[in-house]
């Protein structure tokens, strides 16, 4: 089941933010994160992600097909921006063919976390991938 991202919008947000991130992030010193998305895989396919670094993760399709990046595990580990917050639904990002939207966002809890393309059968065609916060 696929959810409008606004109607969840203010919902989402509240439980973006956990409640121990006391001092909101410098996103002025976010490091930018391109991860290309074409048919299909993910370039590239290993995130490498410091805790407590904040990211602006770029998503970008290079084809004229819709993906999205899900990694609902990576995103509740760490922390939304509140303003980007609407762009993550239930731990996915939508990117239409040729889109690019950008996600800013700190990992608060180092771990290894998978994300795919939940599109249909994308991730069995190789629209998969591991990021890792150290
Ligand atoms: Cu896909």
């Amino acid at each position: 089941m696929r959810l409008r991202p606004f109607a969840l919008a203010a919902t989402l947000a509240a439980f973006a933010i956990p409640a121990a991130a006391q001092t909101a992030p410098d996103w002025s010193k976010a490091e930018t994160v391109t991860l290309s998305m074409s048919n299909y895989a993910f370039a590239p396919s290993t995130l490498t992600l410091k805790t407590n670094q904040p990211y602006k993760l770029v998503f970008t399709s290079t084809v004229m097909k819709d993906h999205d990046f899900n990694a609902p595990e990576l995103f509740a580990a760490g922390a939304i921006a509140p303003e980007d917050a609407g762009k993550v639904s239930k731990g996915t990002v939508e990117v239409d063919d040729g889109g690019t939207v950008t996600v800013r966002f700190v990992p608060t809890k180092p771990g290894t976390y998978n994300f795919d393309c939940d599109h249909f059968m994308h991730a069995m065609m190789g629209m998969k991938g591991t990021a890792v916060v150290q």
